[in-house]
Parts: structure tokens; sequence; C-alpha cells
């Protein structure tokens, strides 16, 4: 269960990290399934001269141990606790991308600072205010990751510039590039913290957070992380009903849009 104290770090920084959510031998196993992913695609894990791009993505696979690391209890309380019970998609498994990172000085084309997309509408991808269909960005350490091994960047805080700008636009919300552009602008004046630790660390991260890839990747090892939403079961209101105590990640947005003063 998360602590009081890291609830309020959620809603203050917008992430929260869970040191060892996913056990040693089964991301040893994520790991053997990504290189024989990559391996059929001619990067080999024994080959640094294979590695020549800075980085490779792979659709998450399924099954075995990534079924295994996305349902582990501590993560399940975790979100229920920051989306609410009941409230988001219990997915046997991890989903989304992971992106590979090699050792390399070349720029990846693909370290610019943004938010998330939610939902797929009219054949683009949008967010709403209401963060509709997402409950979290997940960010789960598939190997270790050092300052120098091109961490994901995070701008801690920056989940609450975020409301102001979707607010306006309804629940039609806004298309996902110009949001995240915007986004990327309203808070620029932030910190920026680097998401490293050890290889079953998951950051649980407002889908508001702002963030980016990060390069050069001075480090020895390829990095993994595989970077799922956490889905929403439909979207949050933006006021909350009398004697209701909206969850974390609802609060944040309902925080960031109250009146100042
Ligand atoms: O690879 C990373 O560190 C983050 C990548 C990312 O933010 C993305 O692909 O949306």
């Amino acid at each position: 269960m998360l602590s009081q104290e890291e609830i309020g770090a959620f809603l203050a920084d917008g992430y929260v990290a869970l040191r060892g959510a996913v056990p040693a031998p089964v991301i040893a196993a994520c790991q053997d399934m990504i290189w024989a992913d990559l391996d059929r695609q001619g990067v080999r894990r024994g080959d640094p001269a294979t590695w020549t791009a800075p980085v490779v993505r792979i659709p998450c696979p399924e099954g075995g141990p990534f079924a295994a690391a996305g349902t582990t209890r501590v993560l399940q309380e975790a979100c229920d606790q920051l989306i609410g019970p009941g409230r988001w998609w219990k997915r046997d498994g991890v989903g989304g991308t992971i992106p590979v990172r090699f050792p390399s000085e070349a720029d990846p084309g693909d370290a610019g600072w943004h938010i998330e997309s939610s939902y797929e509408a009219g054949g683009g991808w949008r967010v709403n205010a209401g963060s509709r269909d997402r409950g979290l960005l997940a960010i789960y350490l598939l190997t270790d990751v050092e300052p120098d091994g091109a961490p994901t960047r995070l701008r801690p805080g920056s989940h609450r510039d975020v409301p102001a700008i979707l607010a306006p636009a309804g629940e039609e919300g806004m298309e996902w590039l110009p949001a995240a552009q915007q986004a990327a602008r309203a808070s620029a004046r932030r910190p920026t913290a680097l998401a490293t630790g050890g290889a079953g660390d998951v950051f649980l991260c407002h889908p508001f957070l702002v963030h980016a890839a990060s390069w050069p990747h001075r480090g020895r090892f390829p990095r993994m992380i595989a970077q799922p939403g956490v889905a929403l079961y439909g979207q949050y209101a933006l006021r909350a009903e009398a004697g209701e105590t909206p969850p974390p990640v609802q609060q944040a947005i309902l925080d960031s849009l109250a009146p100042a003063g």
C-alpha cells in the first residue's frame, strides 16, 4: 500500500516510484523475451556491433512473465489507491511499447517533452481534462537505469500545468499533438527529475505528467522500459460530488483547476 506521504508526493510531483515492484526472476524472463524479439530484427544480445540504432521500439510482448509483471499485488493496490478501486482495467499484462535505447551519441529523434494521448476519436488521438480512458502512465524499468543510460526525464509538478490547457476544450478535448506541445511550453520552468533505479522499479505517473526520453546514452548496456497507460473506465468529473473523496489522480486535476486564493 502507498503511504500517505507517497500519495502526497504523487499529488505534488505527479509520480511515485514503487521500488522492486516486479520480482527479479520475472524481470529476467521479460528481458529474455525482449531479446528474442530484437534478435528477429537482427539486434543481438551478445553482439554490440548489431546495436546500430539509438532506439528500437517493440510492442510489449503479452503473456508469461509480462502477465506476471503487470499484475503484482503492490502495483494493483497502488492503482486502486491512485485511480480509485473498480475504476481501471486490470489488464492481464503490461501493454504499450518498449523503447530499447542503446549506448549511442546519436539523437534518437523521439526525445521531445510531451504528455501521452488518452483516447482515439475521429481517427486521431486526443486528450481531455477528465483524462478520458487513461488513469496513469506506468514506466516499468526492465533493466537497471543509470543517470547516463538514457533515463526518461520527468517534470515534477507539470501535471498541474495541463488541466488549464485542456479544460476550455470541454469533453471533446484536444488533439494530442497541440495539447502535448502546449503542455511542454507551459511546464518549461519546472525542474527535471530522472526515472532512474533498478530493474523491477515502476514509476506510476499522473496521466498529465510531462516527460521525455533522453540522450546521449553513455552507459554500457541497453536500457529497456515499458511505458503503458493504465486504462481508466470513463473519465473523471471536473467537480467533486458532495461527500466524495476523489482519488489522487482526480484530486490533482481538481486542485489545479480550483481558483487560486
Ligand atoms: O524512452 C523513454 O525514456 C520515454 C519514451 C516516451 O516518453 C514515449 O515514447 O512516449
